[in-house]
Order: C-alpha cells, then structure tokens, then sequence
C-alpha cells in the first residue's frame, strides 16, 4: 500500500515537532538569567523619562541607553500591594479583588496556589534569589519563604532613622512614616545599599551552571524620604524644583475623584505649603531617587563586572508614582499620570540598544515578556500581553491602552494620547495628555470628545470583582442602588467635607 504524501508529511510532523519543540525552548542552562529591579513609590522624575527636568538618574539612563525604555508604562494599581500582586501574578487587580494594602494574596483562596513570575521560572530551572521589597510586607512568616524565592537576602527597608521626625505632625494621623529630610547618616546603613551590596555579592560569585532569577526591591523613594547631604546637594535649593500645579485644579475634577484618597497618611499640597515642606519635601523625593539610582548602578556595575551582562535580560520598574502637590495632594492612591506612569526598561539579550516607545505599556506585561524573551514553556492564563514585538520594534502597534484601577469600580484608561478615567459613581474625566501633560483641563463634559470617550470605555475591564475576603487599609466601596461610598469601613456623604 502505497502512503500519500501529505500523510507521509503529517507522520514527519509528528515525530518532529517533539524535537523541534525541545529546540524552539532553550535548554535550561542556554536560558538568559533575570535581573528584575523594582524601586518602590518611584514617579516618572526619571532624566529619561522627563517627568521632571531636573531629576538626576544617569545610572537608569545608562541602562534605558542598553535596552527599551518604555515611555508610557503604567502600573495596574497605584498603591505597593495590589501592583505588586498583580505583576507577580499576571492578573489585574479587577480580577484578584486585591485593593488594599492586605490580605496577601496567598491567604486568598482562588490564589492560594497560583504560580507566580519567579516560581514559572524556578519551575523552568531557574534558580530564584530576592532581596529588599518585591511582595508587600511579608510572604506569610519565614517558614512559607522558601515557597516564593530560593534564597532570601537583606529585607531592606528604611535602614538608619533620626531620633525623631524632621518635619511637623502632619494632619490625619501625623503617621510614622509621614516623614521626609536630610540628616547626618551614612549611606551604607540605609536598607537599600545593603540589598544593593547583597546583589553585587551574588551576581559577583553567582554559579555558571544553571540560570537565575535575581528580583532586588528598593524602598526609596517611598516615604520617609531620608538622604544625606550629598544627594540633596544635586537640587538646587529653591522653588525651581516645584513641579508646575494649578490651585483649582480639582475644581473640574469629580467629587469622586477625592473618595478614592479619602482620609490618608499623606498630607495635602496646602499642609506642606502652609507648613513650608513643599520644597524639602520634593527634594528629598528627589535625592532618594537618586540615591536609589545609585544603587541600580552598583548593580549593573557588578552585572557586567561578572560578565554576565549578555546573558542576563534587565528589568527595572517602579510599583506605582506619587504626586508631590499635583492635583493638590501628595502621596498614591489617584488614577492621573503622576499616579499611574513608572518607569520601565528592558535591556539584555533579544532587546536592541537605545529604543524608546511611546505605545502603552503595563506592568503586568513583564511577566509574559520575560517568559518569551527567556524561551519558557508560555502561559495561557495571564492576563498582561508580551512586549516583544514592542522591544522588536517601537512603534509596533499595540491596541490595548494601559488600565489601571484603585478599587472595584474605579479605572484609567491611558492610550498614546489620552486618558480617561470612569469613576465607580459614574463620573467621568477626559484628558488630551499630548496636548495638556499635566492634565490640567478634564474634558469629559464636551461634545465634540464623545468618541473619543466611547473609543475608551470599551477598554473598562470586564471582570471587576469586589474587594477580597480579607481586603483592609485603603479600601473603597460603592453602592450605587444608595450611592454610598464606604472608605475604610466609614461612610461617606455626598456633603461631608473633605478632609485635610
Ligand atoms: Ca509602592
Ligand atoms: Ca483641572
């Protein structure tokens, strides 16, 4: 009996594509390591991504310089724990339920067991290390550790403290880390130098035979915003620093708008101007971050001294921004730009050196693109779409705006040049970023924006769960049947004042 061809051909297939399969994934120890660096409550006062004329990087530069800067990255959710939930898990906050600063998502049934971006890799070979702030607070005591990283460094954190606060108690709860300034210190006693030192010392003795995943967290700029002298003297000490605000900015901006950073630690932009903080407390922002840069450069430094820096795919990213007397407020927790847009650069094997792209960009993106830069088994669950064709090319399309939401209900819808934002009342904010970067003039309310409005409401997630059994600290409810809000457990009127 004599075969047909294709059937001949379907036989090949079949027995080659195992083969080729085996070929198309590289071999665990042909696999590119991770180097995976997050800055914590870190803006876009990056020199490369201009949100600030005279924030101070070079080292960030430098590693943008190697790789894809993305220019208009966004995070999911503006505050630590449910960004850094969702990037781990490749899930939106919309679908985890996860807006506060608790629980930890472990403790959540439906995630209990969900393999997260290091644990994908460490099942594909990898050999997982972390140090300083990638989860939020704990993993659920430190014998659950060694279920999220192989090998665990320094926690970091704020490290070295003046006696006492430098500034005034500030209003609504004068918070322990409400704090901000320069005094006598050491850098080396700072938390994020010692996770720095620890990565070096890895990277510095790291075996050759079998790849890693190295995650490295640092705290600053996130308040308490300490740093020694050396780092201020890079901002000039005058009102050039203040970034540019209108003082009746919020007058167009929904009511709503306020209940989704209620009652918090952070002060308002009229407490730090009365108090006479505004300036101290956007330097001292300022020479964190570049402190934090800093670090990055010791590590990059210590990457390539290793020469490990063709093997090794860089990410850096920032969980969320922060508004320092944008929009009259200081602090997360706001679906605006200064809020929303971090940094976020690829560089290593399979990036090419000295893109930039302007096509939205999300963090939660990072999971499928490391999993398709490093040649890994992909996922079909994950909710973020891989940036390579981005990181092949910059202007590579991409449909899909970047969503980020703060509570259910609750979202911003950022495309390359606008964004809206529907709040969980229904009320409605436009903004032309392009023309109007500081997002002054909301022009939801005018006509001739109608499509505009409908061209981005179709991108409001479709699955949009309440908060998490377990969800506390910064969570926001609403029932529109009575219109009552509930922030942090108290309700909200439609008359109260709003506090500062
Ligand atoms: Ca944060
Ligand atoms: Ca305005």
């Amino acid at each position: 009996m004599r075969t047909s061809l294709p059937t001949w051909l379907a036989i090949t297939a079949i027995v080659l594509l195992p083969v080729l399969g085996g070929w198309l994934q590289a071999a665990p120890q042909q696999r590119p390591n991770v180097l995976f660096i997050a800055i914590d409550d870190q803006n876009d006062w990056i020199g490369c991504l201009g949100g600030h004329p005279l924030a101070k990087t070079p080292h960030i530069d430098r590693l943008a310089e190697r790789g894809t800067l993305f220019l208009n990255a966004h995070i999911q959710a503006p505050l630590c724990n449910p960004s850094r939930t969702s990037l781990m898990l490749g899930l939106r906050p919309t679908t985890t339920g996860i807006y506060g600063l608790a629980p930890w998502f472990r403790n959540v049934e439906a995630w209990a067991d969900r393999v997260t971006l290091p644990q994908h890799f460490k099942a594909h070979g990898y050999k997982t290390f972390t140090a300083g702030k990638i989860y939020h607070g704990g993993v659920g005591g430190p014998q659950l550790r060694a279920r999220e990283f192989d090998v665990w460094g320094p926690a970091g954190g704020i490290g070295v403290k003046p006696e006492t606060k430098l500034i005034p108690p500030t209003p609504m709860g004068n918070h322990p880390l409400m704090d901000w300034g320069c005094f006598p210190h050491n850098d080396e006693d700072k938390g994020d130098y010692k996770v720095a030192s620890w990565a070096v010392e890895q990277l510095t003795a790291m075996p050759k035979d079998q790849p890693f995943f190295l995650a490295a967290g640092f705290f600053l700029p996130h308040v308490p915003c300490y740093a020694t002298q050396k780092w201020f003297d890079l901002y000039p000490d005058d009102d050039s620093v203040l970034p540019p605000v209108r003082e009746d900015d919020r007058a167009d901006t929904p009511r709503f708008s306020w209940y989704i950073h209620w009652n918090l630690p952070e002060p308002r932009l009229r407490w730090v101007q009365e108090n006479n903080q505004w300036r101290n407390l956007v330097r001292s922002y300022l020479a964190c971050t570049s402190f934090v840069d800093d670090q990055v450069g010791r590590i990059i430094a210590a990457l390539d001294e290793a020469g490990l820096a063709d093997n090794t795919v860089v990410v850096l990213w920032g969980d969320h921004g922060f508004h320092l007397g944008e929009k009259a407020i200081t602090g997360k927790n706001t679906l605006w730009e200064r809020s929303t847009r971090v940094p976020l650069i690829f560089a290593g094997p399979g990036v090419r050196a000295g893109q930039r792209t302007t096509q939205p960009a999300e963090l939660l993106d990072m999971y499928p693109t490391l999993v398709e830069l490093c040649g890994l088994a992909p996922r079909d669950d994950l909710e973020g779409l891989s940036l390579v064709p981005q990181i092949k090319d910059p202007k590579a399309h991409r449909e899909r705006p970047a969503i980020s939401s703060h509570n259910q209900g609750n979202h911003g819808i950022r495309s390359e040049r606008w964004r809206y934002i529907r709040y969980a009342d229904g009320s409605e904010e436009l903004y032309d970023v392009q023309n109007d970067p500081h997002e002054w003039t909301n022009l939801a309310a005018d006509p001739q924006y109608v499509d505009v409005i409908g061209e981005h409401r179709r991108w409001l997630p479709k699955i949009d769960q309440p908060p998490a059994p377990g969800s506390a600290h910064r969570v926001l409810t609403y029932d529109e049947t009575t219109d009552e809000a509930v922030w942090e457990g108290a309700t909200v009127r439609r008359t109260d004042a709003i506090p500062e």
